[in-house]
């Protein structure tokens, strides 16, 4: 294998033409400045995390100008607004990422230099903001991003989390998990907003009160915290729009009173502290799961009513009659974790809007919007109904009283037909169904992708669907390109500008003008370098972080995303298993060298993906270690999967593992950005895998495995038996055997007994019906990454191709056709 030559950018820079406005002199003279009265130091004693807040504070000035001038523009205007009320917002860091958007990156780059430090080192000093689990959290960051860029008024609406996502250690194989303090050094970008503090009443009974011929509903004996709001600037990329995520924090109402000496209000005040302390402790770390944890619907409520009594206030400021909220307002609601909306709007409209209830209502559903991002039964939250009502007694009457008209409709509609009831109502089993409150109470139901949506219409939805076909709608997910291109890969980034100048930054379709050089041999060359010097930036981490050598000519198989059964990092690893066999057995065989690479994390009690990632360490050990293949597999698991090693981590692969049971990914968006940094995708045909060979060709992907038709069949048939393919198949019995015998659990051949157990019973994801159908497509991948030429071809044209899967995308389709935004224009005076 030869060292290929290293293409370095000169001309092309991206993001010259705003350098002009920039003050590099009276910067440094400010990071300077701040380093002293932050730290009372002068800048050469300063640790990098003390520059790197000088440096953030710097640059937070640059961002409030345009902060008040953004809002200033909207009030002007008063423009419709959309709320995404989201548990989760996966933002990442903030630094790189607002000086992309500011346009200011390479100038403070330069002006850093000059002060002596190098910006990539000053960003790594920035902890993640990791107030999400996974896709879903991270959909919400990039949605922001793209609301900004585009000039679209928005709030993200979330939950400011003293713990984000654990970190996760590797000890001896095995996760274990650290609490991520990523507060403990304070965050320079938040601005708390103590003047719209609203408070949020939990627990307590409802006491009827009848004046002047009309009820009042007065909810007594509660406990109550203080919601607190923190804003952060979303900055749009080059406009000056500023947007705002607004994160809150839970505070005891009453102040601690110490010369209180009576026994009672002190325990109440204690006990007032703690309720507020234990609300925002921490993010919980399922994905794809429902816990069903009274903690979690405290959480939901809290945020939901700090944000929604927040909203029409500020409604209120600008606006007269409330019956205008629709056309100012919509909240799009995350999936069903912020469900507890419609109720609170409902609560707000009528105890202290005084609006009758059909009002209220049709107010409420012209308001709402639902996205669904699951067909996971595990996911679908189902609240007792002891549990709703005693922490929420006001809401849940109100959810009563929606279930009931709700009920009646259904009855309307199908005569006699109880199937129907069951299936559809709100209230059921003793449960409150979250998924059916916030189909009931929205105007709008939308999928994340195409064969998503489809499979909601026609089977996990279909009643509703059937009831409202015109309310459901699809809006395939896409990903921010300042993030995973501009600044995640900038060789690459600099060498699309310098081919095809850079309105791709803010209007990706531009990438297809990128095919032209596809068949050009200079231009294959100059973008497999870029990736071949993006593997050796990850060779390093890998190095620096995880002690493996990797060989950066090696094929990097990279599959990173949470771990969860149905996305199947157990089926890479048994094919990885497999492969050694053959190198080991049959002297014929040949591979070409290639490392697979994983990152995931298990949600803490989750025991079986816990059991999965030891099994993923014990295979890199054993094959590792084995000087017989000749380094022919590495197997490297990255710890502490996260945005920021993500960053490093999509620009450096070759091949995109997106390997779900057909059915089960809604999406996925990983996919996307793998697809973006020109690795083609190994995958089902699942989520919008579906799209990606759309766009790029199934000739530039390598598709296997089951349909969802065929899976949802067999579902529909009771499964399929896994012992026919155990009897009938020797490569798979053999790595079955493996799990059982030893070969990776030396000191307990017991130790993976259960995942044989679960391959072998019932095999609900289908691991060893996709099997042969993976192993033949993982062959492929090994064939054709062996032409250069071809290869090069293929993985431009994943570039390319990539254009459909920007956010800007998503987003215009949800302004345009659910929230009905306008866009607004913001300048600078200065
Ligand atoms: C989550 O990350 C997703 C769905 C959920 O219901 C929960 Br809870 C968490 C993911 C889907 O699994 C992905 O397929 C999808 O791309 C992502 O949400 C964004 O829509």
């Amino acid at each position: 294998m030869e060292i290929k030559y290293i293409y370095l950018s000169k001309e092309g820079m991206n993001q010259m033409k705003m350098l002009a406005d920039f003050d590099k002199e009276g910067f440094k003279k400010e990071v300077i400045t701040n380093v002293k009265t932050l730290f009372r130091k002068p800048i050469e004693e300063a640790t990098p995390q003390q520059v790197f807040q000088a440096v953030s504070y710097a640059v937070k000035d640059d961002i409030i100008d345009r902060w008040i001038a953004t809002h200033k523009e909207y009030e002007k205007k008063n423009v419709k607004t959309v709320y995404y009320l989201s548990m989760e917002f996966l933002m990442g860091r903030a630094l790189g990422n607002n000086l992309i958007n500011l346009t200011y990156y390479d100038a403070v780059k330069e002006a850093l230099d000059e002060l002596g430090f190098d910006l990539n080192f000053i960003e790594d000093q920035e902890p993640d903001a990791a107030l999400g689990n996974g896709g879903l959290g991270r959909l919400a960051a990039c949605f922001l991003d793209s609301l900004a860029t585009l000039g679209y008024p928005a709030y993200g609406c979330g939950i400011r989390y003293k713990y984000g996502m654990f970190k996760q250690g590797i000890k001896d194989g095995y996760q274990v998990e650290m609490p991520d303090d990523w507060l403990k050094d304070g965050n320079p970008f938040e601005v708390k907003r103590s003047e719209y503090a609203v408070e949020v009443k939990f627990g307590g009974y409802v006491r009827v009160e009848n004046k002047n011929g009309r009820n009042y509903f007065i909810q007594e004996g509660y406990q109550s915290v203080r919601a607190v709001p923190y804003d952060l600037p979303v900055i749009g990329y080059g406009n000056n729009v500023v947007n705002t995520l607004r994160i809150w924090d839970a505070e005891a109402i009453q102040e601690f009173c110490l010369d209180s000496f009576d026994k009672g209000e002190y325990e109440k005040a204690v006990e007032q502290q703690n309720l507020a302390k234990t609300i925002v402790e921490v993010l919980y770390p399922n994905d794809n799961h429902y816990a069903g944890k009274e903690l979690r619907l405290r959480q939901q409520y809290f945020f939901i009513s700090a944000s929604v009594q927040r909203a029409i206030l500020k409604f209120k400021e600008l606006n007269k009659d409330i019956h205008k909220l629709p056309e100012k307002v919509t909240f799009q609601m995350n999936d069903t974790h912020p469900t507890v909306a419609v109720a609170e709007l409902m609560r707000i409209l009528m105890d202290e809007e005084g609006l009758e209830w059909d009002d209220a209502w049709d107010i409420t559903t012209r308001t709402c919007a639902y996205t669904n991002h699951t067909i996971m039964a595990e996911a679908l939250e189902k609240w007792p109904i002891e549990l709703f009502s005693r922490l929420l007694p006001r809401i849940y009457q109100i959810v009563e009283e929606i279930n009931r008209r709700f009920v009646l409709k259904i009855q309307e509609m199908y005569p006699g037909n109880q199937d129907k009831v069951k299936n559809m109502a709100v209230l059921y089993d003793g449960q409150v169904k979250m998924a059916h409150l916030a189909i009931a109470g929205s105007y709008s139901v939308n999928g994340v992708a195409a064969l998503h949506t489809k499979i909601l219409e026609e089977r996990e939805l279909k009643d509703f669907y059937e009831m409202r076909p015109e309310q459901f709608n699809n809006k395939t997910n896409g990903i921010t390109q300042r993030r995973f291109l501009l600044h995640a890969n900038p060789l690459l980034a600099n060498w699309i500008t310098d081919k095809i100048g850079d309105e791709w930054i803010t209007n990706l379709s531009h990438l297809k003008k990128l095919k032209v050089y596809v068949n050009d041999e200079k231009c294959q060359h100059e973008f497999m370098n870029i990736k071949y010097q993006n593997k050796i930036r990850l060779a390093k981490y890998i190095k620096e972080h995880n002690n493996v050598d990797v060989d950066p000519r090696s094929i990097f198989d990279v599959q990173v995303k949470r771990l969860h059964e149905y996305k199947r990092q157990l089926l890479n690893i048994l094919h990885v298993m497999h492969l050694y066999n053959r190198l080991k057995t049959e002297p014929e065989f040949d591979m070409y060298p290639r490392t697979f690479i994983f990152g995931a994390k298990a949600s803490a009690g989750y025991k079986r993906a816990k059991l999965i990632i030891k099994l993923i360490n014990s295979v890199a050990d054993v094959v590792n270690n084995d000087a017989s293949i000749e380094g022919k597999i590495k197997v490297v698991f990255i710890e502490n999967y996260r945005v920021s090693n993500a960053e490093i981590i999509f620009a450096a692969a070759d091949v995109s593992e997106q390997i779900s049971t057909a059915s089960r990914e809604a999406s996925g968006t990983g996919n996307m950005k793998f697809m973006l940094n020109g690795a083609p995708t190994l995958g089902t045909m699942d989520g919008a895998n579906v799209e990606i060979v759309e766009e790029v060709g199934i000739e530039n992907a390598f598709i296997f495995g089951l349909s969802a038709e065929e899976v949802m069949k067999y579902e529909r048939e009771g499964g399929y038996n896994p012992m026919d393919i155990y009897n009938n198949n020797q490569a798979v019995r053999r790595v079955l055997t493996q799990l059982i015998d030893g070969t990776y659990a030396k000191d307990d051949p017991d130790r993976f007994r259960d995942l044989y157990d679960s391959l072998t019973k019932e095999d609900v994801y289908f691991i060893l019906k996709d099997f042969d159908s993976y192993a033949e497509a993982q062959q492929k991948v090994n064939e054709a990454y062996q032409d250069e030429k071809g290869w090069a071809k293929m993985a431009m044209l994943n570039t390319a191709c990539a254009g459909k899967f920007s956010s800007d995308r998503t987003i215009e389709e949800y302004a345009k056709e659910i929230w009905k935004l306008k866009k607004v224009k913001v300048s600078l005076d200065k």
